[in-house]
């Protein structure tokens, strides 16, 4: 599975700072520590940006490239820091966060294409948030003919359901679930990709990790591609590279309808089964969903 580090990014309390500020260590710190934790990609997300954006994500994409040489996905919504991160970067980058709004793709769609980036499609479209597995589908499909009329192909493409938190809407994690189940059916050769984070906001942060992993596990059992996650969570990474069969063939028997009987299970299989339990809707979301 291809790992796209979240750590960079504007909500982060001193990289919003050393953004603001143009502080090179802390994100060379970051961006280092990110690449030794085995991440692909990292992921440079500068958010709206409205002002200066442009000047930030060139800074930022040039500090970020003093100390790694791995590749980068550009984070914001701002067009032109789009476009600047595309002509700092020396390796073939990735855009991230296109949404499906038709002014929006007419800019970035050509761009993509002018520059033989990759992009990743969030599934949100002039109406907003889908509400299903299905409107996933239909702006998928959307998304996927207009990409490739200006001749970007399928495997350029990496679709992101929008995962939202389950504290949130239950109907939502599943539905992401189930969109994964079909996108291969749907657009053959595309890849897929997930803010994994997104499924634990809200939750004490103590706690996050927990459903950040079963959830990556439950979505590799149709083959998720990528996710964006913490680089530092080390068993998220075990579990992304294979090394947790076991606990993947719990989370699968269980997602396939087996109800094992949770007293005669091992702390850390307690803990995905539970978890599975929540983001599949068979129990309700509670900040101590673990002691239950
Ligand atoms: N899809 C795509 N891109 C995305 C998202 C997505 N980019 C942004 C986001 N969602 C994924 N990245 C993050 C980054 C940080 C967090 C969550 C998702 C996060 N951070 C902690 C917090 O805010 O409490 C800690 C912040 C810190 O570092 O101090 O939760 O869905 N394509």
């Amino acid at each position: 599975m291809i790992l796209i580090g979240e750590n960079i990014n504007i909500m982060s309390k001193t990289i919003g700072t050393a953004l603001r500020e143009r502080l090179p260590d802390p994100i060379r710190e970051l961006a280092k520590a990110e690449t030794a934790a085995g991440m692909d990609y990292l992921d440079l997300n500068i958010g709206p940006a409205r002002k200066d954006g442009d000047s930030l994500m060139h800074w930022l994409v040039n500090t970020v490239q003093e100390v790694t040489d791995i590749q980068l996905s550009l984070d914001t919504t701002n067009p032109l820091a789009t476009e600047a991160g595309l002509k700092a970067c020396k390796k073939r980058a990735l855009i991230n966060s296109v949404s499906l709004q038709p002014e929006r793709l007419e800019k970035i769609l050509p761009m993509a294409k002018e520059h033989n980036a990759e992009i990743i499609g969030l599934l949100w479209g002039t109406d907003g948030m889908p509400r299903d597995a299905n409107e996933r589908c239909m702006l998928a499909v959307d998304l996927v003919y207009k990409a490739n009329e200006i001749g970007i192909p399928n495997e350029d493409i990496w679709i992101d359901p929008i995962v939202t938190p389950v504290s949130v809407d239950t109907n939502q994690v599943k539905a992401c679930i189930e969109f994964m189940s079909m996108l291969s059916d749907i657009a053959p050769g595309c890849k897929s990709v997930v803010g994994l984070s997104n499924v634990s906001n809200g939750t004490p942060a103590n706690l996050r990790p927990y459903l950040n992993r079963t959830y990556l596990a439950m979505l590799m059992k149709y083959g998720i591609y990528s996710a964006i996650i913490d680089a530092f969570d080390d068993e998220l990474i075990r579990l992304a590279r294979g090394e947790m069969p076991e606990i993947l063939e719990l989370v699968h028997k269980m997602m396939d309808g087996y109800n094992p009987d949770i007293s005669t299970l091992t702390q850390k299989e307690k803990e995905y089964a539970k978890s599975v339990k929540v983001l599949s809707g068979d129990t309700l979301y509670s900040h101590s969903w673990l002691e239950i």
